[in-house]
């Protein structure tokens, strides 16, 4: 199986809720090599997509849905073994995550901290349905840096456009730099509500992050 062909029956065990397929597929994508961000990016995280796209049109239902991220959350589990030890000396930067309060969907914010960890930062992952004041009092007591909010539905997005008024209120604004991301999140909404940036995938976040510490330090 080449690598064109693992993405495309990656993304088919998601949409199936297979997740002992998944599971296969992930270690054979570390056993031919591939770059695990790629198959979660191009893979997995397509499934998903497809998924969503099913479920909004009424052609699969709820419990099929958590069965399809169960198996994509083992399926990330797997592959995240084939990512380089997370960077012991920790100087990228501070970052501090989660998903916006009233918001369940965390696996992509979890993919980010990942990775995030990966290229060196100290992360703290508030976890998902986080209250607003949380992401301030910790942006506030560990000094962050950045910190990524995630918003997967459009009614928890507007969240993120309180949380830099919150950050505003607290005195914070130009200590953090603020990112943005989630499956309904784009630039535009980014610039809108005055976010210093917007990732669409794992990996952006990371390049983002990595732009934005360097500026914090001159
Ligand atoms: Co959920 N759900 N869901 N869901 N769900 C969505 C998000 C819809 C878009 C599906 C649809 O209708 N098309 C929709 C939201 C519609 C809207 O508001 N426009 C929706 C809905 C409506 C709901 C419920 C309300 C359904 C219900 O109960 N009737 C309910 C929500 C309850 C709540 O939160 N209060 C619900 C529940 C669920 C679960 C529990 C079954 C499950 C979540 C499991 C979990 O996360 N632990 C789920 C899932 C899996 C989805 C879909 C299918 C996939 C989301 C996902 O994991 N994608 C999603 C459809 C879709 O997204 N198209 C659907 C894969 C990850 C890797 O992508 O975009 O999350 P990602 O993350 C990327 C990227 O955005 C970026 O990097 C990540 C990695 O590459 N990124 C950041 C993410 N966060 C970042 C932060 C940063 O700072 C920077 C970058």
């Amino acid at each position: 199986m080449n690598e064109q062909e693992l993405m495309e029956a990656a993304a088919a065990a998601i949409v199936a809720a297979d997740e002992e397929k998944a599971v296969d597929l992930a270690r054979q994508a570390l056993e031919l090599g591939l770059d695990p961000v790629k198959v979660i990016n191009l893979g997995y995280s397509e499934g998903m997509k497809q998924v969503g796209d099913l479920f909004e049109r009424g052609q699969v239902f709820l419990p099929e849905v958590i069965i399809a991220s169960e198996a994509m959350v083992a399926a990330v589990d797997i592959l995240e073994e084939g990512l380089p030890e997370a960077e012991k000396e920790k100087t990228a930067g501070i970052a501090v995550l989660g998903t916006i309060e009233g918001d369940v969907h965390d696996i992509g914010k979890g993919i980010v901290a990942t990775l995030l960890r990966v290229y060196g930062f100290e992360v703290h992952d508030l976890g998902r349905d986080v209250p607003l004041d949380d992401f301030v009092a910790k942006v506030k007591e560990t000094g962050a840096h950045i910190v990524g909010s995630s918003a997967l539905m459009t009614t928890t997005m507007v969240g993120q456009r309180t949380l830099e008024q919150k950050l505003k209120d607290a005195g914070l604004r130009d200590k953090v730099k603020t990112m943005v991301g989630g499956a309904v999140v784009t630039q535009h909404w980014a610039d809108k509500i005055g976010a210093d940036g917007y990732a669409e995938d794992a990996q952006e976040a990371v390049q983002k992050a990595i732009e934005i510490a360097e500026t914090m330090r001159g």
